[in-house]
C-alpha cells in the first residue's frame, strides 16, 4: 500500500507514472503560459492513456544542463499543479529544491519525486510535516558532472546501501514507510553496465520493503542498446520497464504511456493476477 496525500493505492498492479516536462520551448517561445498551457493539455493526454500519477517536472537534470532557479522552477510547475490537482488528479512533483516542495505540497501535490532523495537542508521536515508521499532516488554525483567516469566498487551495494539508509533518515523524521518509494536512478552516475546490473537484480532492492520506481524512458541506455536517437526509443523503453516489472518495480516512469499499457495489460492477462488456473 502506498499513500500519497488523499490517495492510496494498493499496489496489486503496476502503476504508470507519466512524465510531464514543463520546460521552455526551445524552438518557438510563445511565453511561460503557452508553456503552462502545453504540460496541462499534455498531462490530461498522459490520463486519457492510462497514466495513474503524473509527474511534473520544471528543472531538467540530464546529464550537462543549465540550473534552474527556484523562482524560475516555481513560475514554470506551479501552475501546472494547480490545474492538475483541480482535476483531482495525483500529482507528482520532480524536484530537489526545498522551495519548490514547500509550494507544491501547499497547492495539493500527492508526492514528491526527489533525485536527491531529500538529502537539501530542510527537505525531510517539510516532507515530514506533510501527508505525501516521497521517492527517494539514488544519484551518483550531481548532474552536471555525473556521467564522467563513475565508478563503483559495488554497485548493487552501493544503491541499496544509500536507499536503505536514506529509508532509514525518513523513518527517523516521521515519514511513515508506506509513503515511500525508492529508486535506483538509471543513469544518474552510471555505465551501461551499471545500469543493467541494476536491472538484472532489481528484486534485491524490492525486499527493503518499500515499492521500487523504474524510470529509464528514453535513456540514453537504451540509445546505447539499440543505436536510436532519443526520439525513437519507445520500444527498447518498452521491454526495459517490462524487465522491470518480471523483478518486481512497482511504478514505471515514462513518457510513452499508452504503449506501456498495452504491454501491461498483456503481461497481466498472462500472469491471470486474481484469477485461478482454469
Ligand atoms: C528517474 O529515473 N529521471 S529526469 C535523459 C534522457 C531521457 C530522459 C535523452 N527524473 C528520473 O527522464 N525521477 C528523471 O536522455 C527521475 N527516476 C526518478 N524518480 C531524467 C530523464 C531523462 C534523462
Amino acid at each position: 500500500m502506498l499513500c500519497c496525500g488523499k490517495f492510496t493505492f494498493t499496489l496489486d498492479r503496476p502503476l504508470i507514472m507519466g512524465i510531464v516536462n514543463v520546460t521552455p520551448d526551445s524552438f518557438s517561445d510563445g511565453g511561460r503560459l503557452k508553456n503552462v498551457r502545453q504540460a496541462v493539455d499534455h498531462a490530461l493526454h498522459l490520463v486519457e492513456q492510462g497514466a495513474d500519477i503524473l509527474d511534473v517536472g520544471g528543472e531538467s537534470t540530464r546529464p550537462g544542463a543549465e540550473a534552474v532557479s527556484e523562482a524560475d522552477e516555481l513560475k514554470r510547475v506551479l501552475p501546472v499543479v494547480e490545474a492538475l490537482q483541480k482535476e483531482g488528479l495525483v500529482i507528482s512533483v520532480d524536484t530537489r529544491k526545498p522551495g519548490v516542495m514547500r509550494e507544491v505540497i501547499h497547492a495539493g501535490a500527492a508526492m514528491i519525486n526527489d533525485v536527491m532523495a531529500l538529502r537539501e537542508p530542510g527537505a525531510v521536515e517539510l516532507v515530514a510535516d506533510s501527508d505525501l508521499a516521497v521517492c527517494l532516488m539514488h544519484m551518483k554525483g550531481e548532474p552536471r558532472t555525473m556521467q564522467s567516469n563513475p565508478a563503483y566498487s559495488d554497485v548493487l551495494s552501493e544503491v541499496r546501501d544509500f536507499l536503505a539508509g536514506r529509508i532509514n533518515a525518513c523513518e527517523q523524521a516521521g515519514i511513515a514507510k508506506n509513503r515511500l518509494v525508492i529508486d535506483p536512478g538509471f543513469g544518474f552516475g552510471k555505465t551501461l553496465e551499471h545500469n543493467l546490473a541494476l536491472l538484472r537484480h532489481l528484486n534485491r532492492l524490492t525486499d527493503l520493503g518499500v515499492p521500487v520506481l523504474a524510470g529509464m524512458s528514453r535513456k540514453s541506455m537504451l540509445g546505447t542498446l539499440t543505436g536510436k536517437p532519443v526520439e525513437q526509443r519507445e520500444h527498447a523503453g518498452i521491454a526495459a520497464h517490462l524487465a522491470a516489472v518480471l523483478r518486481g518495480a512497482a511504478i514505471l516512469r515514462v513518457h510513452d504511456v499508452e504503449a506501456m499499457r498495452d504491454a501491461l495489460m498483456v503481461w497481466q492477462a498472462i500472469e491471470g493476477a486474481g484469477t485461478s488456473e482454469p
